[in-house]
């Protein structure tokens, strides 16, 4: 077996390839640990993965193959980002101000900010300044460990701004190291031109915007802001049942302020995944774990917000729902890139031990956006996208936080990141 890559001498190989996909329970605690452990690719794809000595029997490296020395620390699959909002036009400095001095989401929504501020400054906006803003907010990602995230529409909320992100989505998937899995929200919030006439911006989105994105082939998921004062369950149920007979698979912002009904309705619909879900009722969790819909939990945002009350992380993964956790890296709820602080959250406030919260950044979060056959976990055939950390315990990721703790990021094979090589001390 040909290679052009090897990593050697991982302290602790984490591959995560030790059950099925997603994980849920006391299964999502195996990390599939391998000492001493080598991981050897070729043309991006992983070749061979174990113990050092089986790998290096097994290739045939390249003489010009890059090899990898992990000086006995931690390694482990690229972290997934499975739901952001990372094209937009500006950020939204100005309302978090506010928000600290006491103001809700809720209120600078009503009162013009919010979504709608960013619709503004993103409808002035070239593709071109868009793709600038994508590409950095990417490359800060992968300087933290993601090499694959879920990226969402929901700034334009008419068909040419809609198809204007989704395009931007698709170029930064081409030409950014950071694999990009694009979801058309269209049902982010009422567009100031039909906010007067609600069911007519659904039946807009239904008649179209969705064949527009299906027909462009620009979105592989469909999400809806499913919450009260935003879409109500029923104007959800439409949208989601129309992008998929177009071939969208749903996802659902369900329950985040307020209990809803949404987790019920992500059920109904079998939807891929349900996110943020801090006011889920006990129907919507049993909901959410007969239909096996990820629940993908997004922490960032209930501290950015000031709130206190986080998602039930453990009544979900006792109940049997798959857990996935992600930035919702946003302007206005959510400004981080980093899923190293979101794991952090996920153990001191969402009380998900530092092994479940690794699986949830990885093999859960590539299930939540749809790349399981391809990323999550580290065996043949995947693609070679590792973390390698300062760490040689995976405890420490969560526990030592505020600080970046990735030494290097590998992408299909090829080192990306190298921090090793920047240090000048
Ligand atoms: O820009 O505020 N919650 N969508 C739903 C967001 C937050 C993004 C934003
Ligand atoms: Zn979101």
């Amino acid at each position: 077996m040909r290679a052009d890559f090897l990593l050697r001498n991982a302290g602790e190989l984490l591959t995560l390839a030790c059950g099925p996909v997603p994980r849920t329970g006391a299964a999502m605690r195996d990390l599939g640990s391998v000492p001493g452990g080598a991981v050897a690719a070729h043309h991006g794809s992983i070749v061979a993965v174990g113990r050092e000595r089986d790998v290096v029997a097994t290739v045939e490296l390249d003489d010009d193959a890059t090899v990898v020395d992990a000086k006995g620390v931690l390694v482990t699959p690229g972290l997934i980002d499975s739901h952001t909002h990372a094209v937009f036009a500006r950020t939204r400095e100005r309302e978090f101000a506010m928000r600290v001095e006491g103001r809700s989401y809720e209120e600078i929504a009503e009162s013009g900010g919010g979504i709608r501020s960013s619709v503004r400054a993103f409808r002035e906006a070239s593709e071109d300044e868009l793709l600038e803003v994508g590409r950095s907010t990417l490359t800060r990602m992968l300087s933290y460990g993601t090499t694959t995230a879920e990226i969402k529409s929901g700034y334009g909320l008419s068909t040419e701004s809609e198809l204007k992100a989704l395009r931007v989505i698709g170029k930064l998937g081409e030409e950014h190291a950071v694999r990009v899995v694009p979801t058309f929200l269209g049902a982010h919030e009422f567009p100031d031109e039909w906010r007067d006439n609600r069911d007519g911006y659904v039946d807009h989105i239904i008649e179209e915007m969705i064949p527009a994105v299906s027909a462009a082939g620009l979105a592989r998921f469909c999400d809806v802001f499913c919450e009260k004062g935003v879409f109500s369950v029923e104007q959800s149920r439409r949208v989601l049942e129309a992008a998929r007979a177009a071939g969208m698979e749903p996802k659902l912002h369900a329950d985040e302020l307020h209990p809803f009904g949404a987790a019920e309705l992500a059920g109904e619909l079998r939807a891929r995944s349900a996110d943020h879900l801090v006011c889920v009722s006990d129907d919507g969790v049993r909901a959410l774990a007969a239909a096996g819909v990820t629940a993908v939990l997004l922490p960032g945002t209930t501290l950015s917000l000031g709130k206190s009350a986080y998602a039930p992380a453990r009544k979900l993964i006792e109940e049997g729902v798959p857990v996935a956790l992600a930035t919702d890296c946003n302007p206005g709820s959510s400004m981080t890139e980093s899923m190293q602080i979101i794991m952090s959250l996920a153990s001191m406030a969402l009380r998900m031990t530092p092994a479940e919260a690794l699986a949830a950044a990885t093999v859960n979060a590539a299930w939540a956006c749809g790349t399981e056959d391809v990323v999550g976990m580290l065996e043949v055939g995947k693609a070679a996208d590792l973390v390698v950390w300062e760490v040689d315990d995976h405890r420490a990721i969560p526990y030592h936080y505020g600080v970046n703790l990735v030494r290097k990021v590998v992408a299909g094979g090829v080192v990306v990141r190298d921090r090793d090589e920047t240090l000048v001390v």
